[in-house]
């Protein structure tokens, strides 16, 4: 509850008044069919709970398309209303992107203020980031959503206020106070245009950076971890590396990249990065503003794919991660997928379940270490890749060149000749591609 305090949840750029945790309703939209179950929208409120609201009721309805005016429709929005009115909400928000004509109108009947999931998370993000670049990526990704959406906020709330609506604390007053009218909105908008370029300046530096950072890595071989959030990627990174990086039971736990070096235990290492989390609709302008922070899990030679396997839900959220790393451009990418707190699994039954399903999947527990010799076998034999073998005659003198390759590939059979190692090597195209990285004076000899 303390995540959002002194702030007002999803109204970073709408409304500045601090107040204490705000009651919500939250509201969701499923197809015709869906099977009414009490669990349809946890997930949503755990992300509310994670922003510091009070989630004080659930509404849902089943339609096959939203109303284009209010999303739900009329009966619905009346329900919503009196709940609001008898449990004393302040704020609804819904599981579903709403437009921002929809936000005015249901704000108009409800007299609520009303966020959708995007905005949400975007609060989220926006209380968790720690780093200048976190801060910068969310403020961006922010002003690009929200901005759209001041004019309609700001007039018909005006509105409201006039009229003596609202409830709760901060959820019109400190708006009409704000002095919003034609004149402050043209002002606001620009500034935020202004305030957008340089966000954009700002964010476009530190990519560059990323990429020199990267580029720094080459001799390195990197794996990142990616997946759901809370589906347990820092507590393996910790268990992996000793990073003591920080862990917790709840959404978004971790926003910037963290990257250490991996031990294999036999000499080889790795550089592994751990990252922000995923979830279901991850909006777009959040994805892309954090491309740079994702950026080592972009270059990555291996991805981590941690899942949790004690989740009702962890199919779905696999298949969620799967289209964000597709949005990233890196769906083909090499990808190991790790099915983490096998320990949490109550019913054994339900492991082999699992290996039907994933062959290729590691059953691993981060928490008790459980499955992780095989992880550490198993990302030694992807580095290492297929092999072939190949003669390489490199500079005597070239230590870094000679140590990588005596990690990662197997040495054959090794001469010298006039101050050159050459090297009768077994060695994977991926490693000759690093080696080549490392020492621009490998040559391949007879
Ligand atoms: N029982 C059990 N709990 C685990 C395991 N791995 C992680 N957890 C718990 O799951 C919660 C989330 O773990 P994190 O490591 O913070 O998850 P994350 O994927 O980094 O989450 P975000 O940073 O929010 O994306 C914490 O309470 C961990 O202690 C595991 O193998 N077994
Ligand atoms: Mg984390």
């Amino acid at each position: 509850m303390v995540a959002c305090k002194g702030r007002t949840l999803g109204f970073t750029h709408r409304d500045e008044t601090p107040t204490g945790s705000e009651r919500a309703v939250l509201v969701g939209l499923f197809p015709e069919g869906t099977r009414l179950t009490d669990d349809l929208l946890d997930e949503l409120s755990e992300l509310a709970e994670s922003a510091g609201a009070e989630v004080i009721g659930r509404v849902v309805q089943k339609r096959r398309t939203p109303h284009p005016a209010t999303c739900v429709g009329k009966g619905k929005l009346e329900e919503i209303r009196q709940l609001a009115d008898v449990s004393d909400a302040d704020l609804v928000i819904f599981d579903v992107e709403l437009s921002p004509s929809q936000i005015r109108e249901i704000e108009r009947q409800t007299e609520r203020r009303v966020i959708d999931r995007s905005e949400l998370i975007l609060d989220i993000f926006a209380s968790r980031a720690r780093t200048a670049e976190a801060r910068l990526q969310v403020e961006l990704a922010q002003l690009e959503y929200t901005a759209p959406r001041l004019r309609g906020m700001w007039t018909h709330l005006e509105r409201i206020a006039g009229a003596g609506g609202g409830t709760g604390a901060g959820s019109v007053g400190a708006i009409g106070t704000r002095g919003p009218g034609e004149r402050q909105i043209e002002i606001d908008r620009r500034l935020v245009g202004k305030r957008v370029a340089f966000l954009k300046e700002q964010i476009a530096e530190i990519d560059q950076r990323k990429v020199r950072e990267a580029r720094a890595r080459r001799d390195y071989f990197t794996a990142a971890l990616v997946g759901y959030t809370n589906a347990g990627k820092s507590t393996l990174m910790n268990t992996l590396t000793g990073a003591g990086t920080h862990a917790e039971d709840r959404l978004f736990a971790t926003l910037d990249t963290l990257t250490r070096r991996w031990d294999l235990g036999n000499g080889r290492y790795l550089l592994l990065s751990d990252t922000v989390g995923f979830i279901r609709d991850l909006p777009p302008h959040l994805i892309a503003s954090f491309r740079a922070t994702l950026e080592s899990a972009i270059h990555a030679d291996v991805l981590l794919h941690v899942a949790d396997v004690s989740s009702p839900h962890v199919e779905e959220q696999i298949e969620a991660v799967g289209r964000v790393l597709d949005s990233l451009g890196v769906a083909d990418r090499q990808t190991l997928l790790l099915l983490n707190k096998v320990d949490q699994v109550e019913d054994d039954a339900f492991l082999p379940l699992f290996r039907d399903a994933y062959p290729e999947a590691l059953l691993i527990s981060a928490r008790t270490g459980e499955g992780l010799d095989g992880l550490h076998a198993a990302i030694d034999e992807l580095i290492r890749g297929e092999q072939r073998n190949l003669t390489l005659s490199i500079s005597a003198g070239d230590g870094r060149a000679l140590n990588f390759l005596e990690r990662f590939a197997d040495i054959i059979e090794r001469r010298y000749e006039d101050g050159r190692a050459i090297l009768k090597v077994g060695i994977a195209d991926r490693v000759l591609d690093h080696l080549h990285g490392i020492s621009r004076d490998v040559r391949h000899a007879e």
